[in-house]
């Protein structure tokens, strides 16, 4: 089986402090988690970044600011930033990082609730609007997919030709508003991507064990981080992000998977930077 890609999401864009005293803002925290996950075996950095008071923005000076931070703790990550921003933000808004012409950055490939009142809005405009900027610039689309109708957008959009093949997906599993965390339906997500595509799984809550050790035996890669869980068991809150990707780590290990490095990686997903 291939290596086993690990990504933190490290900050996300609507947890907050609140939630877990741990979720970095700053500059410095920001730098100080991507370091812990990095250190933990993590070759992907999913990042959002936020105002010091913990306001998200998709500022372009203040990505800059922040991969040049990450980057010179750990020089060979993937910074892969979002593009779904937080909810409410503007298509030009949530765009701007792209200009920093990153390795991969997210592709959000559909609409869906998002708890409560919010709606994730991406119509298939935008996605062809999104798509296009980054084949421009030779990045890397992480198809971001909340349910099983968004695989199919994707890859009709793939056969027009905006989305480049072979194709990568994140399985974002267990959203109020997206497909639940079960093996059911993470088999039936894996089944339903062309073949050829390489896939990640980022179980959201309680569901994020199951749905990471399910993804290291079917062969695909796995996600965690503070965006998607805040807990490393029931009520036991996480001390950073690298305290998970440890543990996925470990599990990959005992069965029998290897992690990727961030080189592997690059390979695996054919970014343009692969060597
Ligand atoms: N914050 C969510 C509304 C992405 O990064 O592309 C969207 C999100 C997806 O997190
Ligand atoms: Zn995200």
């Amino acid at each position: 089986m291939e290596k086993l890609i690990i990504t933190a999401a490290i900050c996300g864009a609507e947890v907050t402090k609140a939630h877990n005293p741990a979720v970095p803002y700053t500059v410095e925290e920001m730098v100080r988690e991507a370091k812990s996950a990095y250190d933990a075996g993590a070759a992907i950095i999913h990042l959002h970044v936020r105002g010091d008071d913990g306001t998200p923005t998709q500022s372009k000076a203040r990505f800059e600011v922040i991969m040049k931070a990450i980057k010179q703790a750990c020089p060979d990550v993937i910074i892969q930033p979002s593009t779904g921003g937080a909810v409410g933000m503007s298509n030009e808004e949530r765009l701007q990082p792209v200009e920093l012409k990153p390795e991969m950055a997210t592709l959000d490939c559909g609409t869906c609730n998002f708890g409560g009142d919010d709606i994730f809005v991406n119509t298939e405009n935008t996605i062809i609007a999104f798509a296009e900027k980054m084949n421009a610039y030779d990045i890397k689309p992480e198809c971001e997919v909340f349910d099983k109708g968004m695989i199919d957008m994707a890859v009709r959009l793939a056969k027009k030709g905006y989305i480049r093949q072979p194709m990568h997906f994140n399985f974002v599993m267990g959203v109020n508003g997206g497909i639940s965390g079960t093996l059911r339906d993470l088999l039936f997500m894996k089944e339903s991507v062309p073949e050829g595509s390489t896939f990640t799984v980022s179980g959201v809550g309680r569901c994020q064990l199951q749905m990471a050790t399910a993804a290291i035996l079917m062969g695909g890669h796995v996600r965690v981080g503070f965006e998607d869980n805040v807990y490393m068991s029931k009520g036991v809150p996480l001390k950073s992000n690298g305290e998970m990707v440890a543990r996925v780590a470990e599990i990959a290990r005992l069965l029998g998977r290897e992690i990727a490095s961030c080189e592997e990686a690059r390979k695996i997903l054919g970014l343009r930077t692969a060597k």
